[in-house]
């Protein structure tokens, strides 16, 4: 972290620009506005508030072709220049640059009195593991599919399929607002209800994160109605509110259950090379400033995919000791199935959520069979046993009916 400015490092494409020019018409744009056209004595009343080029890192290869000259450029950003919020920060150093031309976000260095408006999450991933009583291995979570147009009874049932699975959390669709079918209180009250029913057959703690919508100014009111209700997580669409409305969330003393930040509408904004906010400031650095517990994202291996090295990044960010607030998850998401297990484990460890949706309500042989199928294949891949010879003993109908179905990779 740096002093009292935070440095913002940028990707800039550009076949013939001067770049340090460049760089430094940022510095001074996004801070004093003009600097030489003013006079000395006003130089030096606006001096704190001026920005600095820290660095340009031209790379341009010989004989490049159209389009792929870029630079590195990295613009320190007094700190004096906005309030300790991620909004004010965002506006500064990509307001209306996000729109001149291609230019993508990549980092922000937070200075550390910036950071230290920033309580992060409450519980993060030594946090979460404490409330389920998980000390090591990787964490299980099933996500529910078909909500909408079911009711309360259809939920339940659903839910405590899932719960059945050996699964540790149950994560809301992002896509089930309010609605008069499966209202948020009464949604709660009778998932827990199934929760504890499960509990009862498996010994096992869960926890189940309910989607947190409604109007922004509704938010806060109903999340501690969802916990009055017995909610133990709640889930939350941070990029369609903002990072500061989720800043808020966290930071109340009055919800104090861990948060689960879905990645909805992510993908408009980092996966061009040229425009946009990179993927691991956007769901990592950024969302676990703001307090996510839980942060999920595309995997490099399912259906809606992110590069490895990105994932890697993402993950980084969010467990990266120099930010001083507790870490968070990682869920790296999106079509992922038990013969995908071994890969997730070797890529991030076992600081991790192995989540699912259809890889769950898919199973050929049930819902509870698609998480006693995840929870064979973790044990599996951490005994270092390969999916079909785990497969193949008895006791793994579960796995070997995913493997059957989906496949496997290691
Ligand atoms: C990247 C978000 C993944 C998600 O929210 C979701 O619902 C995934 O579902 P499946 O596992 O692809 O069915």
């Amino acid at each position: 972290m740096t002093g009292s400015a935070c440095i913002a490092t940028y990707r800039c494409y550009d076949d013939k620009a001067d770049f340090h020019k460049k760089a430094q018409g940022i510095a001074v744009g996004l801070t004093v506005g003009s600097w030489t056209d003013l006079p000395e004595a006003r130089k030096a009343e606006m001096e704190k508030h001026l920005g600095r080029v820290v660095s340009v890192t031209v790379h341009e290869p010989e004989n490049a072709a159209p389009g792929e000259r870029y630079a590195d450029l990295q613009i320190a950003y007094p700190d004096v220049n906005f309030s300790r919020d991620i909004p004010a920060l965002l506006v500064t150093v990509f307001g209306k640059l996000s729109m001149d031309g291609r230019i993508k976000l990549l980092d922000i260095d937070f200075s550390s009195s910036f950071a230290s408006a920033f309580p992060g999450p409450k519980f993060g991933i030594a946090g979460v593991r404490k409330q389920l009583g998980i000390e090591r291995r990787p964490l299980l979570m099933s996500i529910f599919k078909s909500v909408i147009g079911h009711d309360l009874a259809n939920l339940r049932e659903q839910f405590y399929r899932q719960a059945l699975g050996g699964v540790d959390l149950v994560k809301d669709d992002e896509i089930l607002f309010e609605n008069p079918l499966t209202p948020l209180e009464r949604r709660v009250e009778i998932c827990m209800e199934a929760a504890r029913l499960a509990e009862a057959e498996t010994g096992q703690k869960l926890l189940y994160a309910v989607n947190l919508s409604g109007p922004t100014s509704q938010l806060a009111h109903n999340a501690k109605k969802a916990i009055n209700a017995g909610a133990n997580a709640l889930l939350f669409n941070v990029l369609a509110y903002g990072y500061d409305v989720l800043h808020e969330l966290s930071s109340d003393p009055d919800i104090s259950v861990p948060i689960a930040a879905h990645p909805a509408m992510a993908g408009a904004f980092y996966p061009s090379p040229h425009y946009g906010i990179a993927a691991p400031l956007l769901l990592g650095k950024l969302m676990r400033l703001s307090g996510a517990d839980l942060v999920l994202f595309p995997s490099p291996y399912g259906s809606v995919v992110m590069p490895k090295e990105e994932n890697l990044a993402v993950q980084a960010a969010l467990i990266d000791p120099a930010l001083p607030v507790h870490t968070s998850f990682p869920v790296p998401s999106a079509g992922i199935h038990p013969g995908l297990v071994p890969l997730i484990i070797r890529d991030f460890g076992q600081d991790v959520v192995v989540n699912a949706g259809g890889g769950i309500h898919g199973h050929p042989l049930g819902t509870a069979a698609g998480g006693q199928a995840f929870r064979q294949a973790i044990e599996a891949a951490l005994a270092g046993i390969s999916l079909p010879d785990a497969a193949a003993q008895p006791g793994s109908e579960a796995l070997k009916a995913a493997l059957d179905s989906w496949g496997y990779k290691e």
